[in-house]
């Protein structure tokens, strides 16, 4: 079994968040250090470490990760002008947390992709 990180508390709702989605695959609330006016993480319910463990039976809940990211883009009013979703892996993607998860950035012209 993947190790519980505090992402599993949080989707199971043992410590608060500011949540902005749930359902039965995906869970999604706000960063708790925003780099963007909107920046929000969608999460799968199920323990993904990171990207490098996901496989085809995963693709079902990485496209629903997706289409609740589109969802919620629109909802916070950041669709029109765009956004930006972003996926860390492991230590050379700067990846803190080891449970998979979707940064969703919007609200600011978000600049060049990378830092320089
Ligand atoms: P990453 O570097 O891609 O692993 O991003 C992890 C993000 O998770 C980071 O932007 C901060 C956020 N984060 C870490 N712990 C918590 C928490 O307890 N609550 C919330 N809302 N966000 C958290």
């Amino acid at each position: 079994m993947p190790e519980e990180t505090i992402f599993s508390k949080i989707i199971r709702k043992e410590i608060p968040s500011d949540m902005v989605y749930q359902d039965d695959t995906v869970t999604a609330f706000r960063d708790i250090n925003p780099q963007a006016p909107t920046h929000i993480l969608i999460i799968p319910n199920k323990i993904i470490p990171t990207m490098d463990d996901v496989n085809e039976a995963d693709e079902q809940v990485l496209g629903h990760m997706i289409t609740v990211a589109v969802k919620i883009a629109r909802e916070q009013g950041i669709a029109q002008n765009g956004y930006r979703v972003l996926i860390n892996c492991r230590e050379h993607g700067g990846q803190e947390v080891y449970h998979l998860h979707m940064h969703l950035f919007g609200g600011r012209p978000l600049g060049p992709m990378l830092a320089r």
